[in-house]
């Protein structure tokens, strides 16, 4: 297969362990990240050694960062941008000495991934993350004081407030512009040290709470694609957070920019769009939830990808507690399911030839 399998594993503290990721059949890389280290920070080399030699120890590869973060002003264009972005450079640097490959990272303002409950149990007793837009109505973030799940609790809702009120002033327009400062500066650098960018879309890719949010459809990625034209600036392409727009043709969209050779890193899971638009993460296979994954699979065997995939959020499943979305079980269950697809579709590729 030519492309790459990978793990989210959160370091030390992770409840999975490197020896168990490394007993899933095919499993290849390892991606994470030094999560102890403030966004605008440089990150310890000692620590990207340590997390070289501990996959090495392993039989894994450490080659794939999930996230550099962008520090909130890059993101805002205000205070010292030059002095963080030479910051972010140094954190690219230092992350290809030590054998990364690859580089996601995100331009969601103020939050990441946004969903009302963490552990919503199915009938069939596993529990998901899920958002509902009945239990997201009518909270204005600039009145009351939300602790949605997932969200960085270091803020406090002055600061959150502050954050809201900044991005909505800058609009759209103002992000893209920052957006592209951005590359600019760190996509040569990705460039020259054999780095590829990924960025993740937005999740889910509409606006919350009147935040902008830019990278959430076909046109929008295009534009992205454009404001630097190379294979060091790619996608993440998460399946499971442009799949909660009904709108996103997934399968087409994997099939154009896998062609292009822009999709640097893909997520695979799986979620089921309710009729009031609202979306739970179900288990990986098609038939599970709204998306075909056989159809991106296919897309991707069919282009020769042979970029990182990993299977992205699982549900909590045969009692196992942890880290919502990236237990052990069902995500071993989403990399076997996705290691099949690969394998039929190039068999059958080979075949016709
Ligand atoms: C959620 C993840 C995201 C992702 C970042 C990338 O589980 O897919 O948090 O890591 O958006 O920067």
């Amino acid at each position: 297969m030519n492309m790459k399998m990978s793990f989210r594993w959160y370091g030390e503290s992770d409840p999975v362990s490197l020896e168990y990721i490394s007993q899933i059949p095919g499993m290849r890389s390892i991606v994470s990240a030094v999560y102890d280290v403030k966004p605008g920070e440089v990150w310890p080399e000692e620590s990207l050694a340590k997390m070289k030699a501990q996959c090495d120890a392993h039989g894994l590869v450490f080659d794939v960062v999930e996230s550099i973060p962008v520090h909130e002003d890059i993101k805002l264009g205000r205070g010292n941008v030059d002095e963080l972005l030479e910051v972010y450079c140094e954190n690219v640097r230092r992350c290809a000495k030590y054998g990364v490959k690859c580089v996601t990272y995100n331009f969601m303002p103020v939050f990441d991934w946004t969903r009302t409950q963490l552990d919503k149990k199915a009938k069939d007793g596993s529990t998901s993350l899920v958002m509902y837009w009945d239990q997201m109505r009518g909270l204005d973030p600039l009145k009351d004081d939300i602790h949605l799940p997932g969200w960085d609790a270091s803020y406090t809702q002055a600061e959150v407030r502050e954050l809201i009120t900044a991005y909505g002033e800058l609009g759209e327009e103002g992000l893209w512009s920052n957006l592209e400062t951005f590359l600019k500066k760190v996509v040569p650098v990705a460039e020259e040290c054999g780095v590829r960018m990924a960025i993740h879309p937005d999740d889910p890719p509409y606006p919350i709470f009147g935040l902008p949010r830019i990278i959430t459809c076909e046109e929008n990625l295009d534009r992205f694609l454009k404001l630097y034209d190379s294979p060091a600036n790619s996608l993440c392409l998460c399946t499971g957070s442009l799949g909660c727009a009904a709108s996103n043709d997934i399968p087409a969209m994997v099939r154009k920019y896998a062609e292009m050779d822009r999709i640097a890193f893909m997520h695979i899971r799986n979620i089921k769009i309710m009729e009031d638009g609202s979306f739970e993460e179900r288990a990986h296979l098609s038939s599970c939830g709204s998306l075909d994954v056989f159809e991106v699979v296919r897309a991707l065997a069919e282009n020769g990808f042979d970029g990182y995939v990993r299977p992205d959020h699982g549900r909590m499943i045969w009692g196992e507690t942890g880290k919502p979305g990236y237990g052990l079980f069902d995500r071993a269950l989403g990399a076997t399911y996705i290691n099949g697809l690969f394998e039929a579709c190039e068999k059958v590729q080979q075949e016709a030839k």
